[in-house]
């Protein structure tokens, strides 16, 4: 980790500078301790949520109801693990090791999303996770794009692309359903009631109750609060349900033409600790289901080690002066 110069030294000034004009931070950069710490534990938790949120929808590979949707489900599964992927490569532009993030995932020290410890009980889950859980995540993420670490923000770009898609695919499910016979309109309704407050809570705590905001937003790290950001998500799902023919189940949601915003009802804040405490409906097995999955992959690291190791060591040889050039491909290092 750098050394922190004393505060408003020429460093500070320089970052600060970079701040004001909205540049962006780059990994070779000096950068306060917090800001460091705030971006690895954002983008770490952010990874650690793509890796985990597989799992609801994973299970549904094998019951999709056509080749079809099987295919195009296989393809955001991977998409999400693509994204778990680029996150941790931007969080180790930071100074600490994938190894070591994951590590702090599976000690349980890390948090990952809560949305990802509610189970995908029917295929019109697959729907609403697809329609909303996307949807929010597509919403909060946009802004990211313009975060002052580099690395992140580019990272963002092509994942905000590909979430888009995503939220595409869940909303044709739930399209096809609330279009189809009355059982499979009541699954698609449930669905949505399912998933409706949970993915409202994705945003974070209200602002009052959020520890980071402040400070993140002052680092153009964050460029909305978690409040400002669930009511533009709000105001943007309310007329996508009318026009799938669904409604949300909360007596309080209505059009406020004084605020020119859709007034909502008060979340359950009690359930959402309780989640991120470890105790939602799925926690457990989804850590339990990560933890052997890290286990089952420990030959597929050796594996990787043992061929970089080789190419490094083909690399070695060759550069003596007078040896032999090797192939291209054994002189081109695994990065692994
Ligand atoms: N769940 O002060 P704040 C996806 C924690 S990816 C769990 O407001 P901050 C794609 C927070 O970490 C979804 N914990 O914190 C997909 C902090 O705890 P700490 C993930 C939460 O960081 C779709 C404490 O509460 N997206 O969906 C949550 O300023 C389908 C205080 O909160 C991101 O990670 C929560 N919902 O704002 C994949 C986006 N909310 O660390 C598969 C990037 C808050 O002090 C399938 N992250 N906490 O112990 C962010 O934008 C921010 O980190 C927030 C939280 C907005 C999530």
């Amino acid at each position: 980790m750098t050394q922190q110069p004393a505060p408003h030294s020429q460093d500070q000034l320089h970052f600060d500078q970079i701040i004001e004009e909205d540049s962006r931070i780059e990994p070779r950069d000096w950068m306060p301790d917090g800001y460091r710490r705030t971006l690895t534990r954002q983008i770490s938790q952010h990874a650690h949520s793509e890796i985990i949120g597989m799992q609801p929808e994973a299970n549904w590979i094998s019951r999709a109801p056509s080749l079809k949707r099987k295919a195009i489900l296989m393809a955001k599964v991977q998409d999400e693990a693509g994204h778990g992927l680029y996150l941790y490569s931007a969080a180790e532009t930071l100074g600490t090791s994938r190894d070591e993030l994951v590590e702090q995932l599976l000690s349980g020290q890390a948090k990952y999303s809560s949305i990802f410890n509610y189970p995908a009980r029917t295929w019109a889950d697959i729907g609403a996770i697809g329609w909303l859980v996307d949807g929010a995540a597509i919403c909060n993420q946009v802004p990211l794009c313009r975060c002052s670490y580099g690395p992140y923000a580019r990272a963002m770009v092509r994942i905000c692309k590909e979430e888009s898609f995503h939220q595409r695919q869940g909303w044709e499910i739930l399209y096809e359903l609330s279009h189809g016979t009355p059982e499979q309109k009541q699954m698609a309704q449930e669905a949505i009631n399912r998933f409706y407050g949970p993915a409202l809570q994705m945003f974070g705590p209200p602002d009052g109750d959020s520890p980071h905001s402040q400070q993140s937003m002052a680092w153009n790290i964050k460029r909305f609060s978690n409040d400002e950001l669930r009511q533009r998500f709000v105001d943007m799902i309310v007329p996508q349900a009318e026009a799938l023919g669904l409604h949300f189940e909360d007596p309080d949601l209505k059009w406020n033409e004084e605020r020119g915003h859709y007034d909502f009802g008060e979340l359950d804040w009690a359930e959402f600790r309780s989640v991120i405490q470890g105790n939602g409906p799925c926690n457990s097995q989804r850590m339990q289901r990560r933890r052997q999955a890290h286990e089952d992959g420990a030959w597929v690291r050796e594996a990787a080690a043992a061929y970089a190791q080789k190419c490094a060591d083909a690399v070695q040889v060759d550069s003596r002066p007078g040896a032999l050039n090797t192939s291209m491909e054994e002189r081109t290092p695994a990065h692994v």
